[in-house]
């Protein structure tokens, strides 16, 4: 909490540390009230740095004793305050015996040491070892550690800690101990350790060197039936950063542990990922097929890390994306090549940029807009963002687009040859990209310093005569705080020219010097505005523009609604037919909007272009059910409101379910027979294959069920009662509960009965009544009284009230403001508890200087209340100042 006026951290004021530990052992007295702990540092000072101080950080825990060089310091040889203990004029070798004592029963923060479900758990990244003992918690300070953990031998069989098991014993008293050694070098923010009543899965894997290793999956008793997937999915990890990148699992041993209380997705310490219980457990009848894939690419990203973050890790926490956006990289590969087809990877392209337009585009264009590396910040935990690691994840793909995958690759060899056992920027990074293909590769370093989504401008002409097509792309981008004014991106923009068959045409670019056709071009953008010209141009072509989303920008051009749907069925790019029928629906909708906004009415009677380029996509049997599903859904509500320059969310809401209504009504028909054809009988399978057809039965249910009729009802009543799964029984369960069906609160009583006793199915409960049309305000304040809501847990926090604010615009935004003012309390009381849970709930308003007059107004005022209140946190405080500035 905080006591003053928060510090604003610069990376300009980077300085390595003046001293570097070698060794660090750590004895754990594990106790949920009190637990000491001792540890034993070995420092010397760094030559690179000209500070005479040893400088160790402290969060909340009490100094029990200190001692330097074996003997006990006095007040006067060291300063104690503000999270800063400051040791004076040190010898060049330093030992430091540092006692202190934590309470991580009463820890709900969920950093540093605490207990869930009665067993312990630690999370570091980014400065939580600092509330465990003092110590130079950065990530530039390297060491080896050696872990002893004592406890209750009943009530903690299970003691767990990075690298290897070295001894474990009892120590009489009922109590006993586990000696944990890990051989590797690594920053405070990897250190773990886990101690409770668990069981686990356990498999060995053999390498590719013939090496043998043990691989464990720990849960609570009576989750053991849900750990293969994990399992599994870690394997596929192991064996696929083997042969993509030549990276091989460098310890004997790697376990993951799931936890149902936990702030983020998972976590990456070495060897010993601790992960939220949302991305491990799986079984047909609690998780979907999304969970599934949830799990797959959270295990993988985790698994990753080992290389790309932990072997290799950040010099300072502005690099977070040299670890985060590479990783993230990472998993999107592996998704991908684990679907296996040329559709289920343009699929999964289609999901990662969905992502980001809806939840990236928004905040770089927002008052946290920042760089990819930032520049400052209040609180670390703040910048854990879409940024960071979605646009992270793009600029790192974008190095692919321009030196290819066999260019990519060089530069990540570099990378480790050069960097292994360092703390790095993003700078090495890219000159390693660099000299490993001999490339200039400055001016892509403003990807990382400059905030904001760049805007390119596409302008055509055909010249017959001359048999030559030239595209003129211009760049643009907006301020962002702090940045008035932007220099012109390096952008590749990935083009093919469509003939009138819908064939891609063979591409000769003027002055490529290559003589070879291609059909795909990466054109590259370094200059505000740059024309490209093309020869041996038959005839005019159709243009397909930015392929595969090849930069994270926004593209204007201007497309007839023939054109839109010509690439709509014929673009050789999924990804670009995709797109295309998002433009051709976001372009229909605006117009709806603007006629509301007059007064008229949302009647979307009138979209027949569109009607006819769905039909087509709807009953296209060659088509991939799972890219079906996303060319059929309708832009978000979110992506829809990016594009205008004043937001009536109920606008927006009224236009979206009149399309999805008349979409419902035109097609009824072809929705019925997708539904049939697309019905998965027999033993669920999660594979993608199958998932793409369940998303697209239950998308065809959901269109009907808008047309809120007995026949809509029965269907959705019959799939509640017969489903065999998770994916189709929360399908059936989510269409009845936007509707007026007869069996709507039976369904929700009896599935809540049935599943009472999992919690991730619980927080399912929870989400989906939050994002119910019929769920208004007072309906969520009842639901919090449910014996099952508590705040103190994230998962249960998220499903409901984060589920509701983000997720229920037309209700979240009540004329009146009560939306707000729940949100308020909710920040309030969230503050109190686990101030990153909090913070993250106050970024849904940080974009109120977008709507319209009277709703900007009550939400000024509930963020003005939040930044009233007593003893907020600078997570909150961060979010709502720079809101409200
Ligand atoms: N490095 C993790 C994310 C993570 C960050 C902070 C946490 O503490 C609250 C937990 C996890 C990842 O990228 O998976
Ligand atoms: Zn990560």
């Amino acid at each position: 909490m905080r006591t003053d006026t928060p510090q604003t951290i610069y990376r300009k004021d980077y300085a390595p540390p003046a001293y570097l530990v070698e060794t660090v052992e750590m004895g754990f007295d594990l106790d949920p009230d009190l637990t000491r702990v001792a540890t034993r540092l070995t420092l010397s000072r760094n030559p690179e740095s000209d500070g005479k101080s040893v400088v160790l950080y402290g969060d909340g825990v009490q100094l029990v004793q200190l001692r330097m060089n074996g003997r006990e310091l006095t007040r006067r040889g060291y300063a104690l305050g503000n999270g800063v203990l400051e040791i004076f004029n040190a010898p060049e070798q330093v030992t430091l015996e540092i006692e202190t004592a934590i309470h991580p029963a009463l820890n709900t923060s969920l950093m540093g040491l605490y207990v869930s479900n009665g067993n312990f758990f630690t999370q570091c990244e980014a400065e939580g070892f600092r509330k465990i003992t003092f110590f130079p918690d950065r990530p530039d300070v390297m060491a080896k550690y050696k872990v002893m953990l004592r406890a209750d031998k009943k009530k903690y069989p299970v003691l767990l800690s990075n690298g290897n098991l070295i001894e474990q014993g009892d120590l009489g008293d009922g109590r006993h101990y586990a000696l944990w050694e890990d051989p590797f070098k690594k920053p405070s923010y990897l250190f773990a350790l886990v101690a409770g009543s668990l069981v686990c899965q356990e498999e060995t894997c053999t390498l590719k060197s013939g090496r043998e290793v043990l691989l464990q999956v720990w849960v609570e008793e009576g989750n053991l039936d849900k750990t293969q997937h994990a399992m599994d999915s870690l394997k596929h990890s192991i064996r696929w950063d083997e042969e993509r990148y030549g990276l091989e699992l460098d310890l004997d041993r790697f376990m993951i542990v799931a936890v149902g209380d936990f702030n983020m997705g998972a976590m990456e310490n070495k060897g010993l990922n601790i992960f939220n219980t949302k991305y491990v457990l799986a079984n047909p009848r609690i998780a979907t097929d999304a969970d599934y894939a949830g799990i797959e690419s959270v295990v993988a990203h985790e698994y990753f890390h080992n290389w790309t973050g932990n072997r290799v890790t950040c010099r300072d926490w502005f690099q977070l994306s040299l670890k985060e956006g590479l990783t993230v990289f990472r998993d999107q590969e592996f998704s991908a090549d684990m679907i296996g087809t040329d559709s289920g990877r343009a699929v999964k392209r289609i999901e990662d940029v969905r992502v980001l337009r809806q939840a990236q585009f928004p905040e770089d264009a927002g008052p946290m807009a920042h760089p990819v590396r930032p520049d400052s910040y209040v609180e670390i935990n703040n910048f854990y963002t879409v940024t960071v690691y979605e646009k992270g994840a793009e600029v790192v793909r974008m190095y692919q687009t321009l030196l290819g995958r066999d260019g990519f690759r060089k530069g990540m060899d570099l990378y480790f040859e050069r960097h292994d056992g360092h703390a790095v920027t993003c700078d090495d990074f890219r000159l390693a990209m660099a000299d490993a293909n001999g490339r200039d590769l400055s001016q892509f370093e403003l990807w990382y310093s400059q905030a904001g989504t760049p805007r390119v401008k596409v302008e055509t002409a055909y010249d017959a005569g001359q048999e030559a097509f030239e595209i003129t792309l211009s760049q643009s981008c907006a301020p962002t705080p702090g940045q008035a004014e932007k220099k012109p991106f390096h952008i590749p923009v990935a083009v093919g020219l469509l003939d009138s068959q819908g064939l891609d045409m063979p591409l000769f670019l003027d002055g490529s010097g290559s003589a070879e056709a291609f059909t795909t071009a990466v054109l590259e953008l370094t200059e505000s505005s740059q024309t490209f010209r093309f020869k041996h141009v038959k005839e005019k072509p159709v243009p397909s523009v930015l392929r595969n989303f090849s930069a994270p920008v926004h593209l204007d051009i201007d497309y007839t609604e023939a054109e839109l749907a010509f690439l709509m069925a014929h673009d050789s790019d999924a990804f670009n037919r995709w797109e295309a029928g998002q433009r051709l629906a976001m372009r229909r909708m605006l117009a709806l909007v603007k006629t509301v906004r007059e007064g008229g009415q949302a009647d979307a009677g009138a979209a027949g272009p569109l009607h006819d380029a769905f039909r087509a996509t709807l009953t296209d049997s060659r088509l991939d059910p799972a890219f079906q599903e996303f060319a059929l859904t309708l832009p978000s509500e979110t992506v829809l409101a990016e594009q205008l320059d004043v937001v009536d969310p109920h606008a927006i809401h009224a236009v979206r379910q009149a399309m999805r209504r008349s979409l419902a009504q035109a097609l009824r028909g072809e929705w019925q027979i997708a539904y049939q054809a697309n019905r998965t009988p027999g033993e669920y399978s999660p594979d993608a294959e199958s998932a793409g057809k369940r998303g697209l039965k239950n998308l065809a249910l959901a269109y009907l069920v808008e047309l809120d009729d007995d026949a809509a009802h029965r269907l959705a009543q019959t799939q509640y009662d017969n489903a065999n799964n998770m994916t189709d029984r929360i399908g059936a369960l989510a269409a009845l509960a936007n509707s007026s069906a007869p069996g709507r609160e039976q369904a929700l009583a009896r599935f809540y009965e049935d599943f009472e006793q999992e919690a991730l199915v619980v927080d399912k409960w929870f989400s989906l009544q939050a994002m119910s049309r019929k769920t208004d305000v007072a309906a969520v304040r009842e639901l919090m009284r449910h014996p099952a809501f508590t705040l103190k847990n994230p998962n249960r926090a998220r499903s409901l009230i984060f589920s509701f604010c983000n997720g229920n615009p037309s209700q979240f935004h009540a004329a009146d403001g009560s939306g707000y003012e729940f949100w308020a309390e909710q920040v309030i009381a969230l503050n109190a508890i686990n101030p990153q849970v909090a913070a993250r709930l106050a970024r849904t308003l940080d974009r109120w200087r977008k709507y319209e007059p009277a709703l900007q107004q009550k939400m000024k005022a509930a963020l003005q209340k939040v930044a009233a209140t007593r003893s907020l946190s600078k997570d909150v405080l961060e979010v709502v100042t720079k809101s409200l500035a």
